[in-house]
């Protein structure tokens, strides 16, 4: 992947003022292995005045920057991205979640991670946000149901906060669990979601985890995720179709087996574990070749689908000698 640092000549000190910036700047400064300031760029690169922005929690700043190596020409519009939304837990409808997510608590929020560990964690959404290094990312997301969009998202590397955790050498899978709140819709009257399951559970390999494209997102649009799209934490894995970004994390657990996820649960003749973006494997009920991309204009635009979302350059290492039709 192609990285653009701006030469340190180019930064212009003092205008860099201010005081969350710089105190966040020195938190970096502090973990950076030492390798990274030999290669003679310098920090200054990464923080051009520019490219530092705020999200705000709670009436608190976290600064994040914006990590131009994933610029895309379109992004869908922040009001179709935040009206158009699967969260089951409050129905089945798109524009479910925009109305009904308003009940969802999402603070305080604590995420626990526990299982295969050396280090169980319970840690607070405002200590994650302290300690993380926030970023932008312009990711494509793919529904399994043929739509797709493209967001930036505000959040970090999930395998950042993995290794808080230390996972034993006996971990080979990562479980997310989504908040199950009494109150929720769907969870009150399990018909409105066809008796879904509730908590939503999904799972990755370790490995796919650990993956620098795998983050989770506290932020969107340059704001807090709105609740309809996951908040305050959701996992965003930019080459597997969307149900694998599971919203509003309470858990997460390492395990030496392979989980049944929701979708897998429920139907799992039909949605796999896997579930890699791929064109050459339909649906049992429909093809995957071509996409609606959700965008400005009023009707999306049928565009051909990518294998792994357009990042196999990336990840295809990583399902090497499978059988990707095997292993939907
Ligand atoms: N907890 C939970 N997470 C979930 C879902 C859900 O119903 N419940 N739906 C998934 C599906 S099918 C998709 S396509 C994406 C949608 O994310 P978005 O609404 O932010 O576009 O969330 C995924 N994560
Ligand atoms: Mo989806």
């Amino acid at each position: 992947m192609r990285i653009i640092y701006k030469k340190s000549w180019e930064i212009k000190e003092n205008t860099i003022t201010d005081e969350g910036v710089y105190q966040k700047r020195r938190e970096i400064l502090k973990t950076m292995p030492l390798g990274f300031l030999s290669l003679g760029m310098g920090m200054q690169g990464i923080f051009a005045e520019e490219n530092i922005t705020e999200l705000v929690f709670n009436e608190k700043k976290y600064s994040f920057i914006k990590n131009i190596n994933y610029l895309q020409e379109e992004l869908t519009p922040f009001e179709k991205a935040s009206t158009y939304n699967n969260f089951y837990e409050f129905g089945m409808q798109k524009d479910d979640p925009y109305y009904r997510a308003k009940i969802l608590k999402t603070s305080p929020w604590d995420l626990v991670i526990d299982g295969e560990v050396e280090k169980p964690l319970k840690i607070s959404l405002e200590k994650i946000l302290q300690s993380m290094p926030l970023e932008e990312r312009v990711y494509r997301f793919r529904c399994v149901e043929a739509w797709s969009m493209i967001i930036p998202w505000i959040g970090f590397e999930f395998n950042k906060l993995l290794k808080l955790a230390k996972p034993t050498s006996q971990a080979k899978y990562v479980i997310f669990e989504t908040l199950k709140q009494d109150d929720m819709p769907a969870v009150k009257n399990p018909f409105l979601a066809a008796n879904i399951p509730f908590p939503y559970v999904e799972g990755l390999r370790i490995d796919e985890a650990m993956h620098p494209l795998c983050i989770l997102a506290v932020g969107m649009y340059g704001r807090k995720l709105p609740n309809q799209n996951g908040a305050p934490l959701r996992l965003v894995v930019p080459w597997k179709y969307g149900f694998k970004n599971i919203k509003s994390i309470v858990r997460i657990t390492l395990s030496k087996t392979q989980p049944l996820s929701t979708w897998q649960r429920l139907a799992g003749d039909e949605y796999g574990f896997y579930a890699n973006v791929n064109p050459d494997v339909a649906h049992p009920r429909w093809s995957q070749a071509s996409e609606r991309f959700i965008g400005e204009g009023y009707r999306p635009t049928r565009i051909k689908t990518q294998i792994f979302n357009g990042y196999g350059d990336e990840v295809a290492r990583l399902y090497a000698n499978m059988d990707l039709e095997k292993n939907f």
